[in-house]
């Protein structure tokens, strides 16, 4: 079954997103997301320039060796760049694999493991009574695991919480904005957030938080120390991880559970993680991660090691990842918990899908393949608009430590 085409369809439904198109000699075709918030074309380049000439004429079949071959004949190996273009041909296959044998691809991966996909969800308020409020509009929803941000007070932008009473974007248009941070304001700040949400909704919710990679070691063992008392199902992303012995030192000081891996591309990025058991929830996702195939392999080195996929899912990953993230979470065994971030109805327009939410919990459907799509004349509708993600100082100016 020969490759006889693949086209890059950049798309910008309210945010950017790059999808690859492979249409097999058959007529059936896959996508796969390429999307690189804030670096888009490089992806889209990097597959219409180097990675489409080498597919036509491949057989659709040989996923496994066709990831081999992108990633082992290039020479250069690894990077978000690389990794993201890999990626969107891995899941591109898998949906025609899918389509072929007619069966949804979390059949092809081993069958369900679960029912369906526990996912949570994002509640983010400017100060501590908003967050209390999105908490229980999202308790409204359904979701029964919820992620707490707030701005800090004597920070005037805090990351990850919405402006202007919009949800939040994590990219932002018109050139790329600054903001200030302060960790000694963060550090006091932060258990009282998640002590005055206790005292609103008690101990059976299970509460996130998303530190951004703000902290150095020391500090993030001092958050995750004070946050124990509210018993968070996980802290995310504490210090960069570049070097992953320095999760250790936060380890040594509390039994926090600690979330990593958003932004790394290869299993080589989190090895030591995972063998130490230094995280107990890998975010590695199926955009920038390689694909399907090479998630696979670090959620079954994690297996290993106790540790659990906790899939990264903000709205720069496009309703094809998610697509392909939920046939992943519900095939594999060692899944914890899945973020999901609703797009906006002009995204979903563009990609109508079978995914499904209901009650805290979504479903890949029964579609054969991925069941996502793509409406590449309305795609053609939303022309490229650059859009970047805030860069951190603190307040002195310095660009931030770490
Ligand atoms: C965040 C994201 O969802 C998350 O956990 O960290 O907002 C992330 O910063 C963006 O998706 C980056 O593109
Ligand atoms: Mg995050």
């Amino acid at each position: 079954m020969r490759i006889v085409d693949a086209r890059v369809i950049v798309t910008c439904p309210g945010r950017n997103f790059v999808t690859l198109k492979v249409v097999t000699e058959d007529g059936v075709y896959g996508l796969g997301d390429a999307t690189l918030n804030g670096r888009e074309l490089a992806v889209a380049s990097y597959l219409t320039d180097h990675i489409v000439p080498l597919l036509i004429g491949r057989d659709a079949r040989a996923i496994e060796d066709t990831w081999q071959y992108l990633y082992k004949g290039a020479y250069w190996r690894r990077g978000p760049v690389t990794m993201s273009a890999i990626a969107a041909v891995d899941t591109a296959l898998w949906d025609i694999k899918g389509k072929v044998a007619n069966l949804p691809v979390y059949q092809l991966l081993g069958g369900a493991s679960r029912e369906a996909v526990r996912v949570y969800a994002h509640a983010n308020g400017l100060d501590v009574d908003q967050a209390v409020k999105a908490v229980a509009h999202q308790l409204d929803l359904g979701y029964t695991a919820i992620r707490v941000q707030s701005g800090i007070p004597g920070i005037r932008s805090t990351y990850g919480v919405g402006r202007d009473g919009r949800p939040y974007e994590p990219a932002e248009k018109g050139g790329v904005s600054e903001h200030r941070w302060s960790t000694e304001a963060y550090l006091t700040f932060v258990p009282r957030l998640f002590e005055r949400i206790r005292s609103e909704f008690g101990d059976d919710l299970d509460l996130l938080h998303d530190v951004h990679h703000r902290l150095t070691p020391i500090e993030a063992a001092r958050a995750g120390k004070a946050l124990e008392p509210y018993h968070l199902f996980w802290m995310e992303d504490p210090t960069p991880a570049e070097q992953q012995s320095a999760f250790r030192l936060i380890r040594q000081h509390t039994v926090t559970p600690i979330a990593v891996g958003e932004v790394f591309n290869s299993i080589f990025d989190c090895q030591q993680l995972i063998q130490e058991q230094l995280i107990d929830y890998i975010r590695t996702t199926v955009v920038h991660a390689g694909g399907i195939s090479h998630l696979r392999k670090i959620a079954a080195l994690a297996e290993l090691h106790q540790v659990r996929t906790g899939s990264h899912g903000a709205t720069d990953l496009s309703p094809v990842c998610m697509a392909a993230a939920l046939h992943f979470d519900l095939s594999v065994h060692n899944f914890g918990i899945q973020e999901h971030m609703p797009h906006t109805a002009e995204t979903d327009t563009v990609f109508p899908h079978e995914y499904t939410y209901q009650s805290g919990f979504m479903h890949p459907g029964e579609s054969p393949g991925l069941g996502v799509d793509i409406d590449e004349a309305l795609a053609a509708q939303y022309p490229y608009d650059p859009a970047y993600l805030p860069v951190n100082r603190r307040m002195d100016g310095t660009m931030h430590d770490w």
